[in-house]
């Protein structure tokens, strides 16, 4: 473990390599006990660097050297220096060869960080500083080498050796082991170097490119995995195609491969045509996997093939840089799935995820800029923000460019930065190039923190036939940011006549001759108060504002929640339909939630109940958007917009809200599932099938809530019937919530029977127990942690238990005595020394501690207190930890 040193990293202190590395040969000899790497590289003194007689000092961490020379001279131990994670060699000529050996430990690397054992296969995972653990190196992307790789093990255990690029050759050699030699043509930084040796099994199909090149493509995956690998295959095509159709974008290499690991810090990894992924982003199939899952399944191979290009081909100068590659990789596997799937849906999935996760970060502690300015432990900053909303910046880019000028901007992108590492600065300078359009403001979105709110009001004059809308805009000080600058937001919209969408004319701008539907328009907010008038507005309308949440921001509008449902109904915007349906349930909440704090009863606002039947009796609905609109607003949205965030009264109030509608519709839900149980034809991930299986899903769960015999016979008949995981699920979910004892116990026992030999699927059976928001979970989870299925030491199962029960169970987590807390500080300091990653990872809702109740803000402090007072802390906790604690 690298242990925590309070070290911060300044973006402003970057400088540009002192050497290069030009070509990199690695020769691994894996051993039982031990690994050898012996390293030979091609280095020259950088020609831009500042200090021409610089010492060369290296990277590494927990390695053992065993041999080091120059231009074939051995540096004795006087000729160089190790301390911390660097190596340091004080004289050394202009351009030479450094060979070294470093002696490693896969076997006992459970930070599943360089090179380690996934149960028994080796495998990498080098992305940002993993190559360190590897041998000696400059371990930073703006340092691109061409690479050369042999491996050697025993053929019995280990008959498939792969690294990134072509093989070149094989080799049989004496005491039963093999060779395999691997080249790959292209320059890359170290972290998307890769290595994978063990016994797996593939799953071959070939893509031929716009050019015609026959690319061979693999799935390598442990033989009983071989039957479930069909749908990332498929996926895997499809991206190849869209990233052709969309962004001109071609693969560059005969073959591409992917490896399915068990134990996986994060979901995949795009190491150049070697992506190594979890198990859980790759294998699918109909009697294990859910619908989530296949979506999830999609959008991961997406994602990590159009990094080729967007991370690539065109990299990071620095780890300040990372949303370069994720925010813009993210937005293109965000329009892939939407391409692939239901549009509306996707994006309400990712606001759904954006608003909660993303601006409960950037209200917290460890709020960042999309592109930082500092960093401990670049580890903690694969974040919700460089992510999600480092997507909705590339996303509002595209928004105020349009189509077919971000086509061109990401064009001259690729074009001019191809083999180079890069700027988030050089990604927006090629979009100003391209479009003509001015982004000098809207660089703010890359450097201020924090999520703007934006207030918002209209005013009709019945007499001048004008609609004027008053924008104001603030952001809340994050650390180190105590002001901020106006962004420059654009705000997608149309107005709403009693007909339907009305015309706009936008005072002081000519009408857009190039659109023939004058009804939708983007405005560009840039001020802290700012208006737009709207002439000839033959009657008083009712705005749709920030259509497809078209900014990363909090917008407030006092619709009235008449104007909501006929915003409900009529807005041509399908998100802001869904949307008006949120803001409604919002309202109705927080009355509950205050009647609940005052000891009051009060029943659920009529025209709530009203709507749902009228969505349940409209045959012409899309079956997706009737699910989303009839799923009240998550307890993690209402606590965003309920501050102090009292999560008993939030729990109790959407409780009382779904058994109200439950009641109250019990025969539209009733008729809604039969209607829906009958599927025509074999299970298939569709967007047509989902939406269905969706809505029956949400029936079936709010049926249950009324606790009758009905319901639970209708639940045990999917449980034991289904032909298909989303709906096994779904009655599980629905039983184990409910207060059927006997029958729920059963259940859970026969389903671990069933499925005991598929990790995947107990995975989701860890975490429908850690996740029941009935009192004795917290119990039932600490014994979950001694079930022979768990292992510390897997992240899938740590997230499945811990990090469900953390982060997604709330009213349980959060219980008045602070045994959760406990809890979770108990498994942190755990696994500080185990994996540091997962254990940063998991602090996430301990963090966020100044938004509770004060009793429960004591609770928590507390237990950060107790983690910062362990003697050894990584620096991945530390940083998390202290930062949560600073004033
Ligand atoms: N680039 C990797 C993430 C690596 C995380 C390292 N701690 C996966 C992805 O975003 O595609
Ligand atoms: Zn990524």
């Amino acid at each position: 473990m690298r242990d925590a040193q309070a070290t911060t990293i300044y973006l402003k202190d970057y400088q540009v390599p002192d050497f290069l590395i030009d070509r990199t040969a690695l020769h691994f000899e894996i051993f039982d006990s031990h690994t050898l790497v012996h390293s030979t590289l091609a280095m020259r003194r950088n020609p831009a660097a500042k200090n021409a007689s610089a010492p060369l000092v290296l990277d590494g961490c927990e390695l053992e050297l065993e041999a080091l020379s120059i231009d074939d001279q051995a540096v004795t131990e006087s000729g160089y220096e190790s301390a911390g994670e660097s190596l340091t060699i004080h004289t050394v000529p202009d351009s030479f060869t450094l060979r070294c050996t470093t002696r490693i430990y896969p076997q006992n690397n459970t930070s599943l960080e360089g090179l380690y054992k996934s149960s028994t296969m080796y495998c990498t995972q080098c992305e940002a500083e993993g190559f360190r653990k590897i041998t000696y190196f400059l371990d930073r992307p703006d340092v691109m080498s061409v690479y050369t790789v042999t491996v050697d093990a025993d053929s019995k255990r280990c008959p498939v050796l792969l690294s990134n690029g072509n093989l070149v050759s094989t080799e049989t050699l004496e005491g039963g082991r093999h060779r395999a030699v691997w080249e790959d043509p292209h320059k890359k930084p170290a972290y998307l170097f890769a290595l994978v040796a063990g016994d797996l099994e593939r799953v071959s199909d070939t893509f031929t490119t716009m050019n015609g090149r026959k690319v061979d493509l693999h799935i390598y995956v442990e033989e009983k995995d071989l039957d479930k690998c069909d749908h990332a295959m498929l996926s895997l095509k499809n991206a190849m195609t869209w990233d052709e159709e969309v962004y001109g974008r071609e693969y560059d290499l005969d073959i591409f491969n992917i490896v399915a690991v068990d134990d996986f810090n994060m979901g995949a990894m795009e190491n150049k045509s070697l992506n190594i992924f979890n198990t859980s982003c790759v294998l699918a199939s109909p009697g294990t996997t859910t619908d989530a899952g296949f979506q999830r399944v999609e959008g991961v191979v997406a994602h990590e093939y159009f990094h080729n290009w967007s991370g690539n081909r065109v990299t990071c100068r620095d780890w300040f840089q990372l949303s370069l590659k994720e925010g813009f990789t993210v937005f293109r596997d965000a329009e892939f799935s939407a391409d692939m799937g239901s549009r509306v849906v996707k994006r309400v999935e990712d606001v759904g995820l954006l608003r909660t996760a993303q601006f409960a970060e950037d209200a917290g502690p460890m709020a960042h800029p999309v592109r930082p300015d500092s960093y401990m432990e670049i580890s903690n900053f694969y974040t919700v923000t460089i992510y999600e909303k480092g997507a909705e910046v590339v996303r509002m880019i595209h928004t105020l460019l349009g189509p077919e000028l971000f086509r061109k901007g990401s064009d001259l992108y690729f074009d001019r930065f191809d083999g180079q590492a890069v700027t988030c600065e050089d990604f927006v300078k090629a979009m100003e190039d391209a479009s003509g359009m001015d982004l000098g403001q809207f660089r703010l979105w890359y450097s201020q923190a924090g999520t703007p709110q934006v207030d918002a009001r209209g005013e009709y004059d019945a007499e001048a036939n004008t609609y004027t809308l008053t924008f104001k805009q603030s952001c809340p000080k994050t650390p180190g940011q105590p002001q901020k600058e106006p962004f420059h937001i654009p705000i997608a919209m149309g107005l709403l006549g009693d007909a339907g969408a009305l015309r706009l004319e936008l005072k002081g701008e000519a009408p857009n001759p190039d659109t023939a539907d004058n009804t939708h328009t983007v405005l560009h907010l840039k001020q802290a108060e700012q208006q737009f008038v709207f002439e000839n507005v033959p009657e008083k309308p009712v705005p749709s504002l920030l259509r497809g949440f078209s900014a990363p921001v909090k917008l407030q509008f006092d619709y009235s929640r008449d104007e909501l449902l006929f915003l409900m109904q009529h807005d041509d915007d399908g998100f802001n339909r869904w949307e008006a349906a949120q803001q409604l349930g919002v309202l109705a909440l927080k009355e509950l939630v205050a009647a609940h704090q005052n000891n009051e009863v009060r029943a659920l606002d009529e025209r709530l109940i009203t709507a749902g039947r009228n969505l349940l009796n409209d045959d012409s609905l899309d079956l997706a958007m009737v699910a989303l609109m009839l799923t009240l607003p998550t307890e993690a949205y209402m606590a965003e917009v309920m501050q102090p965030v009292d999560v008993l009264s939030i729990h109790a109030a959407r409780m009382q809200a779904r058994l109200e509608l439950a009641t109250a519709l019990k025969e539209e839900f009733t008729n809604t599932y039969r209607t829906l149980s009958r599927r025509q034809g074999d299970y298939q991930p569709s967007a047509e099938q989902i939406a269905q299986r969706s809505l029956k899903n949400l029936c079936l769960q709010y049926l249950m809530l009324l606790n009758d015999e009905h319901s639970l016979q209708v639940c045990m008949e999917q449980l034991d019937t289904s032909d298909n995981m989303t709906d096994r699920i779904a009655a599980l979910v629905a039983l184990v919530n409910s207060e059927h004892e006997p029958q729920k116990a059963l259940a859970l026992q026969k389903f671990y029977q069933d499925w005991q030999h598929e990790p995947l699927v107990i995975n989701q059976w860890f975490q429908i127990q850690a996740t029941s928001h009935l009192p004795g979970t917290l119990k039932r989870v600490q014994e979950l942690l001694n079930h022979p299925a768990f292992e510390i030491r897997n992240p899938n199962k740590v997230r499945a238990v811990i990090g469900a029960f953390c982060g997604q169970n709330a009213v349980n987590f959060h219980q008045t005595d602070g045994a959760g807390y406990r809890f979770l500080a108990d498994r942190v300091i755990e696994l500080n020394t185990l994996n540091p990653q997962i254990a940063s990872r998991l602090l996430g809702p301990l963090s966020k501690w100044r938004k509770y109740l004060p009793e429960q803000q004591a609770l928590m402090k507390a237990e950060l207190e107790r983690i910062a007072a362990e003697p050894k802390l990584s620096r991945d906790v530390f940083e998390v930890v202290s930062k949560s604690l600073a004033d």
